[in-house]
């Protein structure tokens, strides 16, 4: 393995010591008991059946599995709705009293919303999409800020059988109208706006552009959040509709669809090599049985009495599988949060877990190590004695976040869980058990039961110890179904590059314990905060501003961010190296994409080095920026890197 994008193997080692289940954690995983392990190993399909039967069916299916690789069936005849098992289940068994979301505005105003209320919200929002046209089938795409009407939207459709494709709020309108495009959206949800650190994000300003050259949504749904600080919301007559007005028409029952397991239940996209992004198709029975089951193993839930908190933004898969499905198919009590860790201070997380009296927490070791930086006075000036089991996400964390995660956070008496999963697994993969597994700082330790995960070497043998790619051996019931419109391109990125084995992109070792240590993407995917970002989206974006002649951009390595955006552009002829043109460049892209994927700092450089084949060389310039002090702006064509970049390709051999 030559090319992983995250840390090296050697940073890994800074913390030897091993980290059993903390004394008095006696709430033993309430799924890990060693006979279930026992009976996944022995009769893996007998084991996810049992897991799906936690769920409630209308029929059951008649075979577990049908794979014929890359294609898998999960539970294959049976036929359940996700809103029933999130929701009608839950109150029909007494608990609709129970607080579903215990929700809080960036401004600091919340709602308190039970299971009963909740129904009733997503049975009446089911009505407003039928009225609108939404029948069985049909694409629906969200787009809107961390507010409770966004689960009801998500439910609603999965109640009705409407596939949903949510887009991060933080997306730009070319974002969103390129997955109403792909989807072929039919109805769009969105807010007014949203609150992001004081000020609104105009949200159906930016719907309306995208939506000027889309031709398949028919009808806007737009629910009120920002109202009057955004400015006047301009609504189209006879597509646009405010979520309250029909919310107030619409009837208050629903009967639920019964949706056939393999029914596609929602698109999410996500970034790949190119600079398409992949609509990654989820399923219904077998995605939810996983995330289910993985939500009460990983985090040891006991739904009577935890309060969850998954500080991520549903507009992310962490979002879909562990905010929404997994907790409500469970029947847990979760904290959703609005805004940000440092907004209005940073007290802000510490004083939620507080007032909530939060027992589970999880989140990205970006925010971890962003709270470490801010100092150990904040956390500490918080009554945090209620948590229970801290989890992590998104990255390799670090030995010294972790420990000090474990340390500051969790008190010393709280198991830690690294969860390693993807968009494409839909729910964890590899993650140790709450009071059962040993752990060592920085390794998500060991494939959940259920789960086959091995590394390899470049030609697909089985690395038993030491550094390869990480695939997985079988497949799982929340895999991703397919790339949706490109079932070849599915084949091809997944399932071509090791004979019979899923290539998860990511590079991994297993040490002499058997513990596996995630090391990052090994191909030309970034990860910034968590965030998956390809080379390739960004690259299109510069080339297509009128000045860039070429553009080539890496993920160096970043103390907080796990990875920061760096790229190198070499300008038309007669265009100016300026700061005020770097800084324009970085504006474009956070324009053309979304802020998450502004470039932390552009390079002018008047050429980009190549093999013989023309590929950029992108491991050399990565090299040269994570060997260099650059600053979070626009560095001018610093003639050193320039003859950095000259000198390293003339004395490498090349890449081809
Ligand atoms: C859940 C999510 C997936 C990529 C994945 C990895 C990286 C995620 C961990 C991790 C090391 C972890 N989905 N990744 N979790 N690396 N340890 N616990 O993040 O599709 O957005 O990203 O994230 O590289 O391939 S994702």
């Amino acid at each position: 393995m030559s090319d992983a994008g995250g840390a090296a193997i050697e940073d890994y080692y800074l913390e030897e010591r091993l980290f059993p289940p903390p004394e008095g954690f006696v709430d033993q995983a309430v799924v890990a008991d060693p006979a279930i392990a026992e009976h996944a190993q022995r009769d893996v399909e007998g084991f996810w059946a049992d897991q799906a039967r936690a769920l409630d069916w209308f029929d059951e299916w008649h075979t577990v599995l049908e794979w014929d690789l890359p294609f898998a069936k999960w539970f294959v005849g049976g036929t359940l709705n996700v809103s029933y098992n999130c929701l009608d289940r839950h109150v029909a068994a007494g608990l609709g009293d129970r607080v579903a979301i215990h929700w809080e505005g960036e401004p600091g105003d919340t709602r308190t919303i039970t299971y009963s209320e909740l129904l009733a919200d997503v049975e009446r929002f089911s009505n407003v999409l039928k009225g609108l046209g939404v029948r069985r089938g049909d694409r629906v795409a969200i787009y809107m800020p961390m507010i409770p009407e966004l689960p009801v939207a998500m439910l609603a459709c999965t109640r009705v059988g409407a596939p949903h494709s949510v887009v991060f709020g933080g997306f730009s309108p070319d974002a969103l109208r390129d997955r109403i495009d792909d989807a072929q959206a039919k109805v769009l949800v969105t807010a007014d706006g949203g609150w992001r650190r004081g000020s609104v994000v105009a949200l159906k300003e930016n719907a309306d552009s995208a939506l000027a050259d889309t031709a398949s949504i028919e009808h806007v749904v737009v629910a009120r959040r920002t109202g009057e600080s955004g400015g006047v919301t301009p609504m189209t007559e006879g597509r646009d509709h405010w979520w309250d007005e029909v919310m107030a028409g619409a009837e208050a029952s629903c009967p639920p669809e019964h949706m056939d397991a393999e029914d596609l239940l929602y698109l999410l996209y996500t970034s790949g090599t190119t600079a398409k992004p992949k609509g990654i198709m989820h399923s219904t029975g077998g995605y939810l049985t996983q995330v289910a089951y993985t939500h009460r193993a990983v985090f040891d839930l006991h739904a009577d009495r935890d309060v969850y908190w998954c500080a991520a933004d549903i507009g992310w898969v962490t979002g879909h599988s562990y905010i929404v499905y997994g907790p409500l198919a469970n029947g847990a009590t979760s904290v959703m949060y609005e805004g940000t860790p440092d907004f209005p201070d940073k007290d802000r997380w510490w004083d939620i877990i507080e007032r909530y009296g939060v027992t589970i927490l999880y989140c990205a070791p970006t925010a971890i190590r962003t709270f470490m930086k801010w100092g150990n006075e904040f956390p500490e000036r918080h009554d945090m004695s209620s948590l229970r089991v801290l989890g992590s996400v998104g990255e390799p964390i670090n030995p010294e976040a972790w420990v000090w995660y474990w340390t500051h956070i969790g008190g010393g008496h709280c198991p830690v869980v690294d969860t390693w999963w993807q968009t494409e697994t839909g729910a964890i993969m590899i993650s140790p058990l709450p009071g059962v597994t040993t752990c060592k700082p920085g390794s998500a330790t060991f494939p959940l039961p259920g789960i086959g995960a091995e590394v390899v070497d470049d030609a697909g043998e089985k690395v038993e110890r030491g550094g390869g790619y990480l695939t997985l051996t079988r497949p799982w019931p929340s895999m991703l179904r397919g790339l949706y419109g490109d079932p070849e391109r599915y084949r091809q990125t997944y399932w071509s590059r090791f004979e019979g084995r899923y290539f998860a992109g990511d590079g991994a070792k297993v040490d002499d314990d058997g513990y596996f240590w995630l090391l990052g993407r090994v191909d030309d995917v970034m990860n910034v905060s968590g965030h998956r970002i390809s080379t390739a989206e960004v690259e299109s974006s510069l080339v297509n501003h009128p000045s860039v002649a070429e553009a080539a951009v890496v993920g160096a390595k970043d103390d907080t961010t796990g990875q920061a955006i760096i790229a190198f552009v070499t300008l038309k002829a007669g265009q100016d190296e300026t700061t005020e043109h770097g800084e324009d460049l970085r504006g474009h892209v956070a324009r053309h994409i979304g802020s998450i994927a502004r470039p932390r700092t552009v390079i002018f450089t008047d050429e980009l080095p190549k093999t013989r084949s023309g590929k950029i060389m992108r491991r050399l310039l990565r090299d040269v920026a994570e060997g260099r002090d650059l600053g979070d702006t626009t560095t001018l064509a610093d003639p050193r890197v320039v003859e950095e970049i000259r000198r390293l390709s003339t004395t490498r051999p090349t890449e081809d």
